[in-house]
């Protein structure tokens, strides 16, 4: 057995500083985030233990019941993140509104958001959950606790990923030239280097859907996902945790489709997933990756958000099959 682990991520950064000395304080930023992804990550192993599993018993913005490791991720993300001084807000799909970061983020020059722990109806079943982060310049001129700050094209972040709690803990980034795989070795209390420039592989051999939903698709959504089982050469996968869906994706190929649906039966179509801490980054990645992400008639990178927690439909993974999709609904769109 080799004695000698691979790159650690911070051999790694340091390294990567050699060519792109202006990413200092990226990779600063990067290397805080692996540490919270540490604490998380140390958390949710011990959830059961100690019995801190379970519902805290409040309701988000989102109308979804809040758990309690939630709760201990979002504060956890927030103190740590002010303490750092990089980031002059931040939003939080567990806050309502910009976070402000009082006086360490009076000449900070990024703003966050991110969604702590995403999939949390997975928490109690042990099933694979995620931190998603999505750090774009601050802009000048706009207070820095407007909600403008967040109202950003996913192309323009410069740095996007997500650490997933599943058998290992993966961390996943891109600072927009290639996307890199680190796995936490638990016992050196390391992240190793684990996928260097990361390729989505050329074939779709899965499709991952919340198939429950089709009665409440647009008759196109049905069409496309009736095409991609027709010849039975593709497999179902859906976790219903997005970091683990997408990290299937970006290994094996495939593809996510997470359509508008109408959901309250009232002719009205729309999309479920969080355009800044959810598609966006999982966009940059896809794209870095070689594959697309589109919410359906645009890519999502070129989206711009109107609002902080905005909703969006999402379609993403091999790019072939993504725009097979996409000219479907551009046909189809009524
Ligand atoms: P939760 O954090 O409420 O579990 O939502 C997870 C999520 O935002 C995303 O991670 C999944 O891809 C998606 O929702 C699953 O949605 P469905 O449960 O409607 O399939």
């Amino acid at each position: 057995m080799c004695m000698f682990p691979s790159k650690t991520l911070l051999q790694y950064l340091i390294e990567n500083l050699i060519n792109h000395p202006l990413q200092k304080e990226l990779a600063l930023i990067m290397s805080d985030l692996a540490t919270i992804g540490k604490i998380i990550s140390r958390e949710v192993n011990r959830a059961g233990v100690a019995h801190i599993l379970g519902q805290h018993g409040s309701v988000n913005i989102q109308g979804e019941e809040v758990q309690t490791l939630d709760v201990l991720a979002n504060e956890l993300c927030k103190q740590y993140l002010r303490k750092t001084g990089h980031f002059a807000a931040l939003a939080s799909e567990e806050e309502d509104g910009v976070v402000d970061m009082g006086e360490f983020g009076e000449n900070a020059q990024y703003i966050i958001a991110f969604d702590p722990l995403d999939g949390s109806s997975n928490i109690d079943v042990n099933v694979s959950i995620g931190t998603i982060f999505s750090v774009h310049k601050r802009l000048p001129n706009i207070s820095r606790t407007d909600e403008k700050q967040f109202l950003q094209k996913g192309s323009d972040q410069v740095l996007a990923g997500y650490i997933l709690y599943g058998s290992s803990t993966v961390l996943v980034f891109s600072f927009g030239d290639g996307v890199h795989e680190f796995t936490l070795d638990q016992s050196l209390g390391e992240f190793l280097l684990s996928r260097e420039k990361l390729r989505i592989p050329p074939k779709c051999p899965i499709y991952s859907v919340n198939e429950s939903n089709t009665p409440l698709m647009k008759e196109h959504d049905v069409m496309f996902i009736n095409f991609l089982k027709k010849d039975g050469t593709r497999t179902a996968r859906y976790i219903g945790s997005l970091v683990a869906d997408v990290h299937r994706t970006l290994i094996k190929g495939g593809i996510f489709v997470y359509p508008a649906i109408d959901a309250e039966h009232k002719g009205v179509y729309k999309g479920k997933l969080r355009l800044n801490y959810e598609a966006k980054p999982m966009a940059l990645l896809l794209s870095q990756a070689g594959g697309l992400a589109i919410d359906g008639q645009q890519d999502i990178l070129n989206k711009i958000p109107y609002s902080l927690h905005e909703r969006t439909s999402l379609i993403l993974g091999n790019a072939d099959v993504v725009k097979e999709y996409e000219t479907l609904s551009l046909t189809n769109n009524t």
